[in-house]
């Protein structure tokens, strides 16, 4: 572990109480004048943390820490995280796996960033994230399944996000087909699923998430206002993004192996059936500038929607297609 990871280690485990600077020079193997230029440094990333002289430092106990270190040490997992990327900011952590990936990341390799300088969404769109607020993070998946299957992985992870953000809000998160989680109508969180493959065989998939924490109503940009939410929003308090990070990570691995290991996508639909709010609902489908009015009826075991037209007519649709909009 770098010195820096250390000295945050021993501060947040600490939170509200002081700790002299003899025993973090002992601890950490540096002068006392090596802490203090540390704790500078950390200072000015934006840590709060005090110094009073003969007590030593004190991180408050509100401190978000957010790092490689302190996410792995939340993580409960066996694959996902193992491997754990942590940049204070990077172009886009979906980006980044993609190249980690072409140098033969393994499997369950996660990216995280502080910032995205080039947060995407789907269609060339972009994602804003803004430092100290949000997460995201990407997760690399090698699974052995048709690619007519990936969009499975897109249901997962909305259905891990779910269950992983619900103990933290008051109230229940819904998840619009195929990959907008909103809360009361507002969108919360959103993924990125990109695929690599041949016709018959999944080489990799990066799944990208991207989660709107701690922002109050004014971190929105003027064009996100309307249409943006964060946890915070729902919360009593601000929300540990490293708790968080790791129990989304826990979530989704768990329905991952369940879906590898058994070919069966049974037990992550039932979860996703119960956040949806598209089935069920009369909704338009925008498919070539054309807008058709349906019914969405269910999800199928592909993760493509079921729906009935207004002629009776039934179809499966897939979400490269198309875009919906709920009435
Ligand atoms: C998405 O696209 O919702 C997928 C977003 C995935 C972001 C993650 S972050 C980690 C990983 N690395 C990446 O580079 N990306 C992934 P889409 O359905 O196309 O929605 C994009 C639209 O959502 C934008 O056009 C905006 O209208 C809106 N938007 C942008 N930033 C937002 C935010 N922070 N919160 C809510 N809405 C946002």
């Amino acid at each position: 572990m770098k010195t820096k990871e250390a000295l945050l280690k021993i501060l947040a485990d600490n939170k509200g109480r002081f700790i002299s600077g003899e025993t973090l020079s002992e601890k950490l193997k540096i002068s006392r004048s090596a802490v203090w230029k540390h704790i500078e440094g950390l200072r000015k990333e934006g840590y709060m943390i005090n110094a009073v002289t003969r007590r030593g430092y004190k991180m408050g106990v509100h401190q978000d820490v957010y790092n490689r270190h302190a996410i792995a040490s939340q993580l409960n997992t066996t694959v996902f995280g193992r491997n754990l990327i942590f940049y204070d900011e990077i172009d886009s952590t979906n980006n980044e796996l993609k190249r980690l990936a072409a140098n033969g990341a393994a499997e369950g390799t996660v990216v995280v960033a502080e910032a995205q300088s080039c947060g995407r969404g789907r269609r060339g769109r972009a994602w804003n994230s803004k430092p100290g607020l949000g997460i995201y993070m990407s997760v690399l998946l090698k699974p052995d399944i048709a690619p007519e299957y990936v969009q499975v992985i897109t249901l997962a992870a909305s259905s891990a996000v779910c269950s992983a953000i619900t103990p933290f809000i008051d109230i229940k998160p819904g998840i619009k087909w195929p990959n907008d989680i909103l809360i009361e109508n507002k969108k919360v969180c959103g993924i990125l699923t990109e695929m690599s493959a041949e016709p018959e065989k999944v080489h990799s998939i990066i799944v990208g998430i991207g989660i709107n924490v701690n922002h109050r109503e004014d971190d929105f940009c003027e064009e996100l206002k309307n249409t943006a939410t964060s946890l915070r929003c729902f919360s009593k308090s601000d929300i540990s993004r490293c708790m968080l990070a790791a129990r989304v990570l826990e979530e989704l691995e768990s329905l991952y192996l369940d879906f590898v290991l058994n070919k069966s996508a049974d037990k992550l639909l039932n979860i996703w059936r119960c956040f949806s709010v598209t089935i069920g609902y009369d909704i338009i489908i925008y498919r070539n500038d054309k807008a058709i009015k349906a019914r969405a009826l269910d999800v199928a075991d592909n993760g493509n929607l079921l729906v009935q037209t207004q002629d009776g007519r039934r179809q499966l649709i897939s979400s490269g297609e198309i875009s919906i909009r709920l009435t």
